[in-house]
């Protein structure tokens, strides 16, 4: 048993073992919930098959956001295997790597488009796929960093992008509400992934949250995950619309 008991979730971002969406996947299975997950190309692939076994998790197969065949078909197989959906985690961000330093102002218009679109426009994408599954209810989560609110070194493009996700969580939260469908924000503290490790002087950012944080420190993709476990549970089912930081208090000071 456990607070995810009888809850079917599709789990999208896993990239390796340090990936926050592992955090969130793990925190589910240890709360019973049965889990399909989602890699992006053949490298992710054999990171994620490993990982999925140790939490008997399924692998629905390949997404890439920008191809929407793919989105379809990972929402397809999730229908064949639990026949319906009842949460699902969206922690999917890209940048070209050399726009993450510098100044905003230089962003070229197709990094631009690129950036909202895996950033912002998938989480719209992937919420239209779970409507039609989420016959009962659910709840969906994405992952959102404080530089959407102010202005973080290096965070340039990435920090609009997160602020229109922010604003769709909120916009979703209204459109699916009256279906029972939850739309929630994590607004993580910094961690060291792969994605965060093309963030310019990201070691000092990392520094930066510890010394100045309330709690002095930095947070954990399992700190990530239990905090998840409130919005995607039924917990939080009178939550939607919400952005909840999950960084050592950082916003109240930064
Ligand atoms: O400090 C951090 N690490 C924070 C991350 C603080 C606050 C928020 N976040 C957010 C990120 O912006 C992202 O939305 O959390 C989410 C998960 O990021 P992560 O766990 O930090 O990074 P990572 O383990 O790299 O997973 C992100 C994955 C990709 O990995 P890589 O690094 O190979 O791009 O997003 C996936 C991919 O698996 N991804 C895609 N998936 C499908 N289609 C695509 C795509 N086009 N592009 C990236």
């Amino acid at each position: 048993r456990g607070l995810m008991a009888g809850k079917r979730g599709l789990v999208m971002g896993i990239a390796n073992n340090r990936s926050i969406a592992w955090g969130i996947a793990r925190a589910c299975a240890a709360e019973g919930a049965s889990l399909a997950l989602t890699y992006q190309g053949d490298a992710l692939k054999k990171r994620v098959e490993p990982l999925a076994e140790q939490l008997g998790a399924t692998v629905v197969g390949h997404c890439d956001v920008t191809d929407p065949d793919t989105i379809d078909s990972v929402f397809d197989e999730c229908g064949r295997l639990f026949g319906g959906l009842d949460f699902v985690v969206h922690a999917i961000a890209f940048s070209d790597k050399d726009q993450l330093d510098g100044r905003y102002i230089d962003t070229t218009p197709d990094n631009f488009d690129k950036s909202l679109f895996i950033s912002c426009y998938s989480f719209t994408a992937i919420a239209q796929r779970a409507e039609k599954l989420m016959t009962d209810g659910g709840s969906l989560l994405t992952l959102t960093y404080y530089g959407a609110e102010k202005v973080m070194p290096h965070y340039n493009v990435m920090g609009v992008a997160k602020a229109a996700l922010e604003a769709s969580v909120r916009y979703l939260a209204v459109d699916l509400g009256a279906r029972g469908i939850r739309v929630n924000a994590l607004s993580a503290g910094p961690i060291k992934t792969l994605a965060a490790s093309g963030i310019g002087d990201f070691r000092y950012i990392l520094k930066w949250n510890e010394y100045n944080a309330p709690l002095k420190r930095t947070v954990t993709i399992d700190e990530v995950g239990q905090s998840a476990l409130y919005l995607l549970s039924d917990m939080g089912r009178a939550v939607t619309g919400e952005v909840h930081h999950v960084d050592s208090g950082y916003h109240v000071v930064g």
